[in-house]
């Protein structure tokens, strides 16, 4: 499976550093959500889902974690631990985010607004609509 990692301008002078991201530029796609997550309690996994139509840029600002993310036929894991650095997910890719350091910010750039129609939460409807899909 292709692994696609956007790397973002560091602004950085004496005061510190800064990074700006732009939709359609700088990531693929328009921004319509914004999320995050942190204060992730030890050993927790999240997601545990695909989507059928979002596509999301994930960049963990501030510690690390693990992004597991699976096709159908392959899986990989994937460390984000650099806050230059977005780890682009597709529409049909199951994914399971993991290991997340104490410190760990997760923030999540979003093609589409929240919308719960458009998760598959079971694993065999999610091989199902990959073979039905692609
Ligand atoms: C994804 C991974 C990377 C909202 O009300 N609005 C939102 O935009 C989101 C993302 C969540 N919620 C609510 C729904 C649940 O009651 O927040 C609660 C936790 O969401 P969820 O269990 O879906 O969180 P994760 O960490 O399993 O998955 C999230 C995203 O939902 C998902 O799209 O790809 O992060």
């Amino acid at each position: 499976m292709e692994i696609k990692k956007y790397r973002f301008n560091i602004h950085g002078d004496a005061r510190g550093k800064l990074i700006a991201i732009e939709e359609n530029s700088d990531i693929p796609f328009t921004i319509q959500r914004v999320y995050y997550m942190y204060d992730t309690v030890n050993g927790v996994r999240r997601g545990y889902h695909a989507h059928k139509h979002l596509q999301q840029i994930l960049i963990c600002v501030h510690g690390h974690c693990q992004i597991l993310m699976d096709n159908g036929h392959e899986k990989v894991t994937v460390l984000l631990d650099k806050p230059d650095e977005g780890l682009y997910i597709a529409n049909n890719i199951w994914r399971e985010m993991f290991d997340f350091s104490d410190d760990a910010v997760l923030m999540v750039l979003a093609s589409e607004k929240y919308d719960e129609a458009d998760y598959i939460r079971n694993y065999e409807e999610f091989i199902a609509f990959v073979a039905e899909n692609t």
